[in-house]
């Protein structure tokens, strides 16, 4: 008997199809970002990062050209297992002629046919889109869509327009919708004068730009957040403000793990979401003691946004999305590491006795369920992710082959 055949048993013993496990898992799709290989840099012109985020480290071998990326993402994506999709930047146009000519509230799909198209080369699921709000001149004082300059707010709002049509040109190429997200870094270091003005006008600039978008391509998204690095003080797009614009405007909400306080969990706020909307996305990230964006382990917080994904038989309906970046170590295996944690959690929620832990509790049987809880935490789950690294043609070890991209890639770009 194998140790796969074996953990069957010991699983199914609990009423847990193993087969079923690693069958639903292969068909959840998973967003990949696209900048985790450059440190959230781009195509675009910038050098470097603003708007309250910040990627630490500088391990060597960084992708500095669209060639190096698109080398390293098709090294990484060949690490991962599972269903993925590429959560492109617009900030990653491919401006060739344009540069320097065309700014971010023209872009349109011919910058980003070659995403598009190199996603159709690795077969992925198809690809997501954000509007990039931050690291830019047209920034103004730190604000975007809620600046009290009238050419810098019409500035922001075409880019949106723009992203969304370019939005709808890659849902269609993969005949699936696009989700596109909408994040932006306003806000202030210190306490403000006025905190409703800049919000009315956020909320002029999103119904601006969300007049006229294609619905049967597109996904809008709003991302909130409770502060950034240097704008500590006040964020124009908190949670209040996007989960009410969202329920009012009929579009989604995206919960990013890091954007929250310390004791809050996305975890129960997303059966809480699930209650009164179709779609739930997510960025799921690390934050360690603030937005850190580390990468993404097997820890507590990210088993539990997989169990309630799993057990609310929300896999269609929650977006999952990877945001994380670290740049201190090496940058392919902080991705590919990134995305088996999530993986691995799907896995382990998917292997769980759901159905009967929830009758526990509707029967009031809280010490069973207790004891129930803490027997299935020491099934041998690592024989049945194993397997399920053998059927997608993977090991366990991705790093040796990771070191050895290192060795002839990655140490060549000085
Ligand atoms: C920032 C947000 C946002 C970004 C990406 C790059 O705090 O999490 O999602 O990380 O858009
Ligand atoms: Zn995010």
């Amino acid at each position: 008997m194998t140790r796969f055949e074996s953990a069957k048993e010991l699983y199914s013993a609990f009423n847990v199809d193993a087969e079923a496990a690693i069958a639903a898992l292969k068909n959840i799709p998973v967003s990949v970002h696209c900048w985790q290989g450059d440190d959230v840099i781009g195509f675009d012109g910038s050098q470097s990062l603003s708007g309250g985020i910040q990627t630490t480290g500088n391990y060597p071998g960084r992708a500095r050209t669209p060639d190096e990326l698109f080398s390293d993402i098709k090294k990484a994506f060949s690490l991962m297992p599972g269903k993925k999709r590429l959560n492109v930047h617009a900030c990653y146009a491919f401006l060739g002629e344009d540069k320097g000519k065309v700014d971010r509230d023209a872009y349109s799909y011919k910058h980003f046919e070659k995403w598009v198209e190199f996603a159709k080369e690795l077969g992925l699921d198809g690809v997501d889109f954000n509007p990039t709000f931050f690291a830019h001149p047209k920034m103004k004082d730190g604000l975007s869509l809620s600046s009290p300059d009238e050419e810098t707010r019409a500035f922001w709002v075409r880019h949106g327009k723009r992203s969304l049509e370019i939005a709808a040109e890659m849902g269609k190429a993969f005949g699936k919708p696009c989700l596109v997200n909408i994040w932006i870094p306003d806000g202030f270091k210190d306490v403000p004068a006025d905190r409703l003005g800049p919000r009315l006008r956020l909320k002029k600039s999103l119904d601006e730009m969300l007049e006229n978008y294609d619905k049967e391509w597109v996904i809008p998204a709003v991302e909130s957040k409770v502060f950034g690095i240097g704008v500590e003080s006040y964020t124009v797009g908190n949670n209040e403000f996007y989960q009410n614009y969202a329920a009012k405007k009929g579009i989604c909400c995206l919960l990013d793990n890091g954007h929250y306080h310390p004791t809050e969990v996305v975890s129960d706020k997303i059966p809480s979401l699930l209650a009164f909307y179709d779609k739930v996305a997510l960025h799921v990230t690390r934050p360690v003691r603030w937005d850190s964006d580390h990468v993404v382990l097997f820890e507590d917080e990210i088993k539990e946004i997989a169990k309630e994904i799993v057990r609310n038989g929300a896999t269609e309906k929650v977006l999952i999305g990877l945001d994380y970046f670290d740049a201190s170590i090496n940058r392919i295996s902080a991705w590919v590491t990134g995305q088996r944690s999530m993986q691995k959690a799907l896995l382990y929620a998917l292997l769980l006795p759901n159905a009967e832990m929830k009758k526990m509790q509707d029967e009031g049987r809280f010490t069973e369920l207790m004891v129930l809880q803490e027997r299935v935490k020491t099934l041998p789950f690592g024989d049945i992710w194993e397997e399920y690294l053998r059927r997608e043609n993977m090991t366990d070890d991705y790093y040796t082959e990771i070191a050895e991209y290192e060795n002839n890639v990655l140490r060549g770009r000085k």
